[in-house]
């Protein structure tokens, strides 16, 4: 089986970009998608999951991807709550497999998902991307929580891990991160994955974390995938084809040294699906997110791109961020989930891949 390319979709009125957008982009088989309204720890419900997938089958994809099913924070400090929530989690897996799920990506974040300064930063042609500035996430949590939902207010979207339930209560969830040391969180990690491969096993659906974003420690909150050691790491200790990684080149390469290719050649077969962003790095450690094109950015997109390729890569990839394009401004579009520079992306790695290709064919033709 070929790779397949999938694409965000955030769902019916949730999302401006519509599944009829989406078809419009060539190459597009899987819809990656979730139950956005679900909070961390809630089971999803078949008569829930049945809505959105039947609606994405209709329109000609497959649902084969969930991004994401969040885990409670309860897990991730290792509460004993916790056993519920991890039953709830199976449940969830349970519930996902009739529809033909095969993969969920997910992360184990202490408290917060990607973390950024600026959402609509300009480029410098017009267009805006995501942006960090090093020196304003060093201090106040609340600070940059309040600026990530003062979007969720005036514009009335919530981001998937920015729950406004939970960042009211950032006081009480730092406290409880209090004594979570790193290797308590790889602990609490592994007795997770532990409970969850018999039944991906039995269900065939993979368990892919997605790296830590950015891929150091923020606020004194510890952060585990963040370079090749820790993914050495990660997927020894719990040594299980099902327990797989969700490889996002732009979560990586926020840290310049991590060479995101080198990492795909080592660990291809454990990868169930890739994320595929690029970034701008500026002397003074801020980055920049970046169009898909390899030249724009600092992450080596081909290189990337020839390592799945040229290992036989069979999961499934996407475009991560683009940049806001066009009419793009914000009230418009989900910061980093808008269509144009997705489309682009999109067209940029199945040029790159289709002439890898064909290179291929006609050289096996000789
Ligand atoms: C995503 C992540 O937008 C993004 O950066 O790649 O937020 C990802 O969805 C989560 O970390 C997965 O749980
Ligand atoms: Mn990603």
């Amino acid at each position: 089986m070929p790779m397949q390319m999938g694409f965000r979709w955030y769902g019916e009125g949730n999302d401006r970009i519509t599944l009829q957008d989406i078809r419009q982009i060539p190459g597009v088989r899987t819809i990656v998608w979730a139950l956005h309204d679900k909070m961390p720890g809630e089971v999803w419900q078949p008569d829930e999951i049945a809505k959105v997938v039947n609606k994405i089958k209709a329109a000609g994809f497959n649902a084969d991807v969930v991004e994401s099913v969040n885990v409670h924070d309860d897990i991730k400090i290792g509460l004993e709550t916790r056993e519920q929530y991890i039953e709830n989690y199976i449940q969830t897996i349970r519930n996902l497999a009739p529809f033909g799920v095969k993969v969920i990506c997910y992360n184990f974040m202490p408290i917060f998902d990607w973390t950024r300064s600026d959402l609509f930063h300009p480029v410098g042609d017009g267009s805006t991307a995501l942006f960090y500035q090093k020196d304003m996430i060093q201090d106040d949590p609340k600070e940059m929580a309040a600026y990530v939902m003062s979007f969720t207010e005036q514009y009335h979207m919530s981001f998937p891990g920015w729950e406004p339930e939970r960042m009211a209560k950032l006081d009480e969830l730092f406290e409880k991160y209090k004594d979570v040391t790193k290797e308590k969180l790889w602990e609490n990690f592994r007795y997770f994955l532990e409970k969850l491969m018999p039944v991906c096993h039995e269900t065939g659906i993979k368990m892919a974390v997605h790296m830590d974003d950015p891929p150091w420690d923020i606020f004194g909150l510890p952060r585990l995938l963040v370079d090749e050691a820790s993914i050495d790491r990660f997927l020894k200790m719990v040594d299980d084809p099902y327990n797989c990684l969700t490889l996002c080149s732009g979560s990586l390469n926020a840290n310049p040294e991590n060479n995101v290719a080198e990492i795909v050649k080592k660990h291809v077969d454990r990868i169930a699906f890739a994320h595929i962003r690029n970034v701008k790095h500026f002397a003074n450690g801020d980055f920049s997110e970046a169009s898909h094109r390899d030249c724009d950015g600092d992450t080596g997109i081909l290189d990337i791109l020839r390592a799945y390729h040229d290992g036989g890569y069979e999961g499934y990839i996407r475009p991560d961020h683009g940049r806001h394009l066009w009419d793009e401004k914000p009230g418009s579009v989900r910061p980093g989930y808008g269509l144009y520079d997705r489309a682009l992306g999109i067209m940029y790695m199945l040029g790159a891949w289709d002439l890898m290709d064909k290179e291929q064919t006609e050289k096996e033709c000789r």
